[in-house]
């Protein structure tokens, strides 16, 4: 099989067992090639399983070509970013090196929760029509390319862009950040 069963190693000694849980396993791996909501989503392989099938529903890991969550300590620099109620980002632009450490400090002076997630373009498309179809208030990510920043706090994601090309910081807090043009562009210079 493709991976340890734990059902197989205790009943391996019934041909009949044997089938059945080979079966079971078919049907749980199924059920993950096509992506819907499964048992398996509440085992705790469920992270390690979604990266190495590239089929999570919601992370992004094999988008993560353009870089990798870094240490603030290893930041080259740190850019401010101010997050502002009228979905706009102050710079709306920045330029980094490919081999970069950059700490995004994002502050947020206004009334309602915003945040930043790093991706390409096509990435923050396919986000955001995720967060729209969850509705209001569900823009809550712990994905390591992304962070939240509350009304009046600021927040910090230091990241290594590892891909030269142009990708965004966007905010896909809902109804509608995004949509409005809540994003940022960041061109990855170099090779
Ligand atoms: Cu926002």
């Amino acid at each position: 099989m493709v991976r340890p069963n734990p059902v197989l190693s205790t009943s391996a000694r019934t041909p009949a067992a044997v089938i059945a849980a080979v079966a079971v396993a078919a049907l749980v791996l199924a059920a993950c090639s096509a992506g819907s909501p499964s048992p398996v989503g509440s085992m705790p392989m469920e992270s390690e399983m979604a990266m190495e099938s590239g089929m999570a529903m919601e992370s992004t890991h094999e988008d993560f070509a353009f870089g990798a969550p870094a240490d603030a300590a290893d930041a080259d620099r740190v850019i401010e970013i101010v997050a502002h109620d009228n979905f706009t980002f102050d710079p709306d632009e920045i330029t980094v090196a490919v081999g970069e450490t950059i700490t995004f400090r994002v502050r947020n002076p206004g009334a309602v929760t915003h945040e930043i997630v790093l991706g390409p373009v096509d990435m923050q498309e396919e986000h955001e029509q995720e967060m729209q179809a969850m509705g209001e208030g569900m823009a809550m990510h712990d994905d390591p390319n992304a962070i939240g920043v509350d009304s009046g706090e600021t927040n910090e994601l230091t990241w290594t862009f590892t891909q030269a090309g142009t990708f965004q910081y966007g905010c896909h807090e809902q109804p509608d950040h995004y949509a409005n043009g809540m994003f940022g562009t960041i061109v990855v210079t170099g090779s």
